[in-house]
């Protein structure tokens, strides 16, 4: 495994700013009505990355939506479960979905992949988290946005870091700090062969 990345120094070595080529797909924003979404994506079953890669352009496809950016690629155990490591990235979007029907969408896109969910956080050929909706705060009971376990977790945290440092806190970084996590690939893994 890599060298495990200390929060703070690997974020001051990014450039917050890079954009991703999205080969073939909806790069730019719809123009009406869209909001900001930022999905975290895990995999630690099967082909990891190519799960991934293939969530990315479901998203893409889906209707008044286009993926913006993605972030990189991190490496890390599981946490509060078993298996396999998993691989961890968070996409930016631009949707005109609401956010149930995002999420309806995201379960989708899991079952297509082979989701299965034998027990609480099971291992899974790929995991999508509705992570932030634009600035709303949803509480119902299919949905809680912003998603209630992100702050505890370096493998959203970093990720989300690089695409919305303003959305991460400098003490919320910190807080994970101490979390083991592998930069696994750069924002390139989604274009690689
Ligand atoms: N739900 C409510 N709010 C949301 C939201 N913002 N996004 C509901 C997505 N779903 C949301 O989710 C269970 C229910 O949560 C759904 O029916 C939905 O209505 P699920 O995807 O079926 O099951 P899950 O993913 O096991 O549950 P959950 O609560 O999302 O698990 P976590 O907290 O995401 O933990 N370790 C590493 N290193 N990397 C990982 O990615 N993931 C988990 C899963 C544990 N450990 C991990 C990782
Ligand atoms: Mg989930």
């Amino acid at each position: 495994m890599a060298e495990a990345p200390k929060a703070a120094a690997h974020l001051q070595r990014l450039n917050n700013r890079y954009s991703v080529p999205l080969g073939g797909m909806k790069t730019s924003a719809p123009t009406t009505g869209a909001t900001h979404a930022w999905i975290g994506l895990g995999a630690n079953l099967g082909e990891r990355t190519a799960a991934l890669r293939q969530a990315v352009q479901a998203l893409a496809a889906l209707p008044g939506t286009c993926v913006l950016r993605t972030s990189s690629l991190y490496r890390s155990a599981p946490v509060d479960a078993g298996g396999p490591d998993y691989l961890n990235a968070v996409a930016e979007i631009a949707t005109t979905l609401d956010a149930h029907a995002l999420l309806a969408a995201l379960q989708a896109i899991e079952q297509a992949a082979g989701r299965e969910r034998p027990y609480r956080n099971a291992p899974r050929t790929l995991d999508l988290d509705l992570l932030l909706y634009g600035n709303q705060c949803i509480a119902t009971s299919q949905l809680t946005v912003p998603h209630p376990r992100m702050h505890e977790r370096a493998f959203v945290l970093l990720p989300l870091a690089e695409l919305a440092p303003e959305q991460v806190s400098p003490e919320a970084l910190q807080a994970v700090s101490g979390q083991t996590i592998a930069l696994h690939d750069g924002p390139a893994w989604l274009s690689a062969t």
